[in-house]
């Protein structure tokens, strides 16, 4: 598919590789956050109905991290941002991240189909809160005011994503999809090339350090790392 024109909806999707030279930690990389816990103790439901001390321990330790100094959005995140202001077609930006480091680089148009970090939610109100400090089994539900009901408001696995219709809505009349930093390991994001292709107007791109389980899904393909590609492909679409 030809790049699009400047009045084609463009959709990103971004995964843990673009926060990494941010200095957050991915999934499967070799030091990644997967071979130090296990998946199934810490991002399943039985998880933490087995152990929800282990599970607030763990969102906790991500929480405060992600508060560190330090941490800062870098020129991939700044450079989506510029994207969302500068392309009149208009940006979609759908993160399975549960940083909010796309929203510090002054990004607006943001889906988090996996969650966020700095939100909670109540087990009987189910209404999210933003919640920036510890969360423990005694914290009263700000809501109902009862014990034990909250818990971070992330996706687990074998939970259904959140925002699923716009987002399908939003692929099937894209004009460019860009996928960044992602493993293309975990659905349904990592079906959403697919979706795509099968619809069959718009341009598939992979930004990534390396080739991703879809990487042969894609039309074209860059690797390196994303502080660095992403601008420069930025700047390039812009320059049309
Ligand atoms: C669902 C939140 C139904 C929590 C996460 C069998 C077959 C197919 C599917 C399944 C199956 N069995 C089960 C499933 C479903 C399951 C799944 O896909 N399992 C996998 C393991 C097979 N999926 C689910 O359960 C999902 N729910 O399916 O519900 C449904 C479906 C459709 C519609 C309605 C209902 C829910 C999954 C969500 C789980 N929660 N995170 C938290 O953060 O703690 S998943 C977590 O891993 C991330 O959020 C992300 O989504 C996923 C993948 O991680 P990545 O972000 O890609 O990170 P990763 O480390 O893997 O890769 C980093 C990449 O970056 C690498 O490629 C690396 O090369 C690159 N990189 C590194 N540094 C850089 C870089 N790139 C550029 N620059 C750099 N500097």
């Amino acid at each position: 598919m030809p790049m699009p024109t400047k009045t084609h909806p463009i959709v990103v999707l971004t995964g843990a590789g673009i926060s990494k030279e941010s200095g957050l930690d991915t999934f499967r990389d070799k030091d990644g956050i997967w071979s130090k816990v296990n998946v199934e103790d810490v991002a399943t439901f039985t998880g933490f109905q087995r152990d929800p001390d282990q599970v607030h321990a763990f969102y906790n330790a991500r929480r405060r991290t992600l508060k560190e100094s330090g941490i800062e959005p870098n020129p991939a995140h700044f450079a989506l941002a510029r994207l969302e202001r500068e392309w009149p077609g208009g940006v979609l930006l759908v993160t399975q991240n549960i940083d909010d480091l796309h929203e510090r680089a002054g990004s607006t148009q943001v889906l988090h189909m996996h969650g966020e970090l700095n939100k909670i939610r109540c087990l009987d109100c189910d209404s999210p809160f933003v919640w920036e400090r510890d969360l423990e089994i005694s914290t009263l539900c700000p809501d109902c005011g009862r014990p034990g009901v909250l818990r971070p408001h992330v996706v687990w696995f074998g939970e259904v994503p959140l925002d699923m219709e716009e987002i399908m809505e939003a692929l099937s009349g894209c004009g460019l999809f860009i996928s960044i930093g992602t493993s293309g390991s975990v659905y349904p994001a990592a079906g959403f090339v697919n979706s795509v292709r099968r619809i069959g107007m718009a341009h598939t791109i992979e930004l990534n350090l390396e080739p991703s389980d879809a990487a042969t899904m894609f039309a074209e393909t860059r690797y390196g790392p994303a502080s660095a590609l992403v601008p420069a492909f930025v700047e390039e679409i812009l320059a049309g």
